[in-house]
């Protein structure tokens, strides 16, 4: 009914719909549609209305809102199909559910908040209200070891997007930390749900600090978020929208097999690059210069003249407060 009043007052954009007009279509009383306008109104619909003209659509909410982004996405395959919830334990791990019981390549799960997050190791991921958490599933035409990629291709993709869209100098801190000025801003983790070889299906989850509030997060992180930066609320669903975007060409891009494109593009963005910097693995400290990265992701340090390899391991950037 929600979606269908929406269509209606979108059927001509700019001008009023009656609520006569409304209720003949959906064959429901005035007063019920009345009601309708008021829930719309609740979720962040600004609706005008006008005793002779009716009502009219001027604006769309900040928050996430499905009819929002299946209007506005113009892509091929990315989001085509949305699962969108108020709570979810993790979206990565609904999206393992949805898999078993088969699901299209492209579809994204979406949720309000989250209350078992998961980063990289089973790390707790903060995932308060406010906050874009969602996780991509892709069937890409693609081997295991250039699936792996698809987590830079997610990095660089969401580094393009933030900048564009909010003028901020966003980094991607290796491996795909988005971070604005050393703190982290979003996350990535992509995972492989296949057999080796023979990738059927990839999840990438991505969590966007973005309508939050410095405070939602626990002091001690060294984070920020979108609203502390920028001062202001952003539209999530243009975020969503222009990331996906965004996604679908750096994935078409890879299985054109564009890798040393990729690399390319991931350095542009890197953080720390031809820096000192700090890499953990293991329990083991590595202290050197961030050269880049290998054609396969891996990172690449000096150390003492010689250089190092990592595929996996955690960065950090030393800046006047330390390394963080
Ligand atoms: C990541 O792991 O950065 C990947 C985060 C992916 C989250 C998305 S949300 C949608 C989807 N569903 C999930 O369950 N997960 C994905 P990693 O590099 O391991 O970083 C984890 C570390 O970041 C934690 O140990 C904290 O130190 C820190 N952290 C936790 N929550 C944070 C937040 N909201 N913002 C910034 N840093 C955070």
């Amino acid at each position: 009914m929600r979606n269908e009043i929406l269509n209606l007052l979108t059927s001509r954009p700019g001008k009023y719909i009656s609520g006569e007009a409304i209720s003949q279509n959906l064959g429901i009383t005035r007063a019920a549609v009345w009601k309708q306008i008021q829930v719309l109104r609740e979720s962040g619909y600004d609706i005008e209305a006008q005793t002779k003209n009716g009502y009219r659509l001027a604006k769309t909410p900040l928050s996430l809102e499905e009819w929002v982004l299946k209007r506005g996405l113009e892509t091929k395959t990315l989001g085509r199909e949305i699962h969108f919830f108020e709570e979810l334990p993790s979206t990565n791990d609904y999206a393992k559910t949805l898999i078993r019981q088969g699901v299209q390549d492209g579809a994204v799960i979406l949720a309000q908040r989250q209350t078992e997050g998961r980063g990289r190791m089973q790390r707790a991921w903060e995932s308060p209200e406010g906050g874009i958490w969602m996780s991509i599933i892709l069937k890409p035409h693609l081997s295991l070891a250039d699936a792996a990629k698809l987590t830079l291709s997610t990095g660089v993709a969401l580094a393009r997007t933030c900048r564009k869209l909010y003028g901020l100098d966003i980094q991607i801190k290796w491996p795909n930390d988005l971070v604005y000025r050393g703190k982290k801003i979003a996350g990535i983790l992509g995972e492989v749900v296949g057999e080796w070889n023979t990738v059927q299906t990839l999840i990438l989850g991505v969590g966007i600090n973005a309508n939050l509030e410095r405070a939602d997060l626990p002091s001690t992180l060294p984070a920020t978020t979108f609203k502390e930066e920028l001062g202001q609320l952003i539209n999530l669903n243009d975020l969503v929208i222009a990331f996906l975007e965004a996604l679908e060409t750096e994935v078409e891009s890879l299985e054109e097999g564009d890798i040393d494109g990729l690399r390319a593009r991931w350095l542009t963005y890197a953080a720390g690059l031809g820096k000192e910097v700090q890499v953990e693995r293991a329990g083991h400290v590595f202290k050197g210069i961030l050269k880049g990265i290998s054609t396969s992701g891996e990172l690449i340090l000096e150390e003492n003249h010689q250089e190092l390899l990592f595929s996996s391991g955690d960065v950090k950037l030393r800046t006047s407060e330390g390394y963080i």
